[in-house]
């Protein structure tokens, strides 16, 4: 069914969204926040789609986001350049927020870094922040965040590694509900973040991540591989892994799976 906009505002308490704009269809909801004129955008504003054509995962992916069955949206934010450097954290802020609302569906997920949320290792939700410079620096960033609620299958591509808030639960879920959830837990954890509260949001994370202390392998930015165990996640928001070789190593970026071999060992 598609998302009724009037309930979902009716019912937002919190002061930090201004506004929630509703499209029945859209390339991505990324694309529309940062293409948005400066003299519209106001901090907090939300825009949710029914449904994205041309929804994006890091490095140009695919997000598949079918008509009414989940909740595609990008929340924009104007932060302070004096914290530049913590802008990764605004991408876990955004995957914690998600997790705490269907935490109240009783759904225990896990958290993969950077932006993954995880049901028995499937993928029920991803997280995509983007950044508009202006004169030069960061004036804009768009948190978008794809979660997987009333999906009954997903096509093959995906099918093994995917899932839905419907699958776990076997039960259709009320998408209004937690909408309002997602975006209350939003704004009070970006309010910890322009309060420089960094370490109340690393050390969330680090409490509902499922990769600390295992063996994994880092796919890193520059296409190369590298093995280890994650120690950390520092106050940027990055990943700190303990190399084989003993040298510590902080990644910004990357994909992280598991090493299985290690677990033969
Ligand atoms: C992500 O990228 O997980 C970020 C996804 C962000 C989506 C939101 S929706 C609103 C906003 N507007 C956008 O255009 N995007 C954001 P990444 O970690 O690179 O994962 C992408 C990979 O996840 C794909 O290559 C597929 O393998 C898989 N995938 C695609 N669609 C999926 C889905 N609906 N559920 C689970 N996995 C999916």
């Amino acid at each position: 069914m598609k998302l009724d906009i009037k309930v979902v505002q009716d019912n937002m308490k919190n002061k930090f969204i201004p506004e929630i704009k509703y499209f029945d269809s859209v390339t991505s909801t990324n694309e529309l926040a940062l293409k948005m004129e400066d003299n519209l955008v106001k901090e907090g504003l939300v825009i949710v789609a029914g449904e994205q054509t041309k929804g994006r995962g890091r490095l140009q992916r695919n997000w598949h986001s079918p008509k009414n069955e989940g909740l595609w949206m990008s929340i924009i934010l104007l932060p302070e350049q004096k914290n530049k450097d913590k802008y990764a954290l605004l991408t876990l802020i955004g995957a914690l927020s998600v997790q705490k609302a269907i935490k109240d569906l009783d759904i225990n997920s896990t958290l993969k870094w950077p932006n993954d949320i995880l049901y028995e290792n499937k993928k029920l939700c991803g997280v995509l922040s983007q950044f508009k410079s202006v004169g030069g620096s960061i004036g804009r960033v768009v948190v978008g965040i794809g979660l997987n609620v009333n999906q009954d299958k997903f096509n093959d591509e995906i099918k093994d590694s995917s899932i839905s808030l419907k699958m776990i639960k076997n039960e259709k879920i009320n998408k209004e509900k937690l909408l309002v959830k997602i975006l209350d837990n939003f704004s009070n954890y970006y309010n910890m973040f322009k309060n420089e509260k960094f370490n109340i949001i690393t050390e969330r994370w680090k409490k509902e991540m499922g990769m600390l202390h295992q063996n994994i392998i880092v796919n890193s930015l520059d296409k190369e591989k590298y093995k280890g165990k994650v120690i950390d996640i520092t106050e940027n928001g990055e990943l700190k892994v303990q190399l084989d070789s003993g040298e510590n190593k902080t990644f910004i970026a990357g994909d992280v799976s598991i090493d299985k071999n290690s677990l033969k060992l």
